[in-house]
């Protein structure tokens, strides 16, 4: 453990209080105008949410994984939008440096990520190039000590807001890993522009839009940990731990989800009494509970093996694949429990069940997740 027993007990209570007390009464309310008001960050701040998973040398709280997904279960609690605000400076947004950095990138930029000050933002995804990361076709061209980027990513998460981006550009030809190098871009670099908000199906609040490089010029100390080649793999490795963090936030969420479920079923009468002493409403609940358990127990795990230092690249994904699909049909009983109810805004579940859609397709969609888990399978049972 990177805290001791009451340290974390006492950040988890916190986080959860925060959640309840603070996040839930505001979730209408963000949802409705798609701005989630500036004092809310101030206090996610405070309670030291934006570096969780950066190394207290830099100010950060330095969580192992299993207590980062500990927290991140507390975050999922609330509408999504909620944790994506720090979600990119706990995850994507940073853990390139955390990883792959120089000192000097290090000291630039990470006591800022993990205070909240800076936002920082991933940009990998471009208009051809989703799923098939490798093939991205924004260019990094070395002009002396300085290089020029052109190109187009898009839904990049928290971009809007964004004081740094780790932008994976391509120094070398073909489809290979070795082509692709991580450029640290400031926001505000001549060159660098955003595209207009993104209307999004759900997850009102959570901030993307389209990052555009026009000859853009990055002083050379902008690579990442000074060397070309090495950004595509970082990049990978960045979504193992990131998955692992989505597939927490999955967990947080069909709980809520479920006693959004128990508390109308047991409210609400027909037929002469409360709807959850109807065992086929009790079969929704029990295959929600028992699947959000599974969630939670295949977590954890994973969180305690890469915290042992072993390779979870296939739990990572595993985790990511059953949580998602999961909280989605959690989502949907929640849903069909509340009837009519459940398909207007009234309620939460209306709007949970869009919001969650996001999850089978962000950081790798259900397809890569089964993908990447099939490689690792066949190469561990082959040997
Ligand atoms: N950790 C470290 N290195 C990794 C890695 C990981 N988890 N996954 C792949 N790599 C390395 C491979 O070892 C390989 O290196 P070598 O060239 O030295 O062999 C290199 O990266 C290329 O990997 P691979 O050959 O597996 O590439 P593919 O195109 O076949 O598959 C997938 C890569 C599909 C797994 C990748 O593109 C992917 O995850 N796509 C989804 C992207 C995504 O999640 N986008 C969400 C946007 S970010 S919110």
């Amino acid at each position: 453990m990177a805290l001791d027993a009451e340290t974390l007990d006492l950040l988890i209570e916190a986080t959860r209080t925060f959640v309840t007390e603070r996040l839930v009464p505001l979730e209408a309310e963000v949802a409705e105008t798609g701005v989630i008001p500036p004092q809310v960050r101030e206090e996610m701040q405070a309670l030291g949410l934006f570096g969780l998973s950066i190394s207290p040398e830099y100010g950060g709280l330095g969580l192992n994984m299993e207590e980062e997904v500990r927290i991140a279960m507390e975050l999922g609690r609330t509408s999504p939008a909620f944790r994506s605000l720090a979600g990119t400076n706990i995850g994507i947004g940073s853990q390139a440096i955390v990883l792959a950095g120089t000192d000097e990138q290090r000291n630039a930029y990470l006591p800022r990520l993990a205070s909240g000050e800076l936002i920082g933002s991933f940009a990998l995804t471009e208009p051809d190039a989703g799923s098939d990361a490798l093939s991205l076709r924004t260019s990094a061209r070395r002009d002396g000590d300085h290089y020029v980027l052109n190109g187009t990513k898009r839904f990049i998460t928290n971009a809007p807001i964004a004081g740094l981006f780790s932008v994976m550009a391509r120094t070398g030809e073909g489809r290979k890993a070795d082509a692709i190098s991580c450029f640290l871009v400031e926001a505000g670099t001549p060159g660098l522009s955003l595209g207009k908000p993104d209307r999004k199906m759900g997850q009102a609040g959570a901030q993307t839009c389209d990052v555009v490089f026009d000859a853009c010029r990055v002083p050379a100390s902008a690579l990442l940990g000074g060397q070309e080649g090495t950004g595509f793999r970082t990049a990978m490795r960045v979504l193992d731990k990131g998955r692992l963090h989505i597939s927490a936030v999955c967990v947080g969420m069909a709980e809520r989800l479920i006693a959004e479920s128990v508390r109308y079923a047991t409210q609400r009468k027909q037929f002469g009494q409360p709807i959850s002493e109807f065992q086929l409403v009790q079969a929704m609940i029990a295959d929600s509970q028992a699947e959000a358990y599974a969630a939670r127990c295949m977590v954890l795990d994973a969180a305690r093996k890469r915290d042992r230092g072993e390779p979870t690249t296939m739990e990572a994904s595993c985790c990511k694949l059953f949580a998602t699909e999961m909280v989605g049909r959690v989502a949907d009983r929640a849903v069909q429990i509340h009837g009519g109810s459940g398909y207007v805004a009234e309620y939460a579940v209306e709007r949970f069940y869009r919001d969650v859609r996001l999850f089978r397709l962000y950081e790798g969609t259900s397809q890569i997740q089964q993908l990447v888990i099939a490689r690792e399978a066949i190469k561990a049972y082959a040997e």
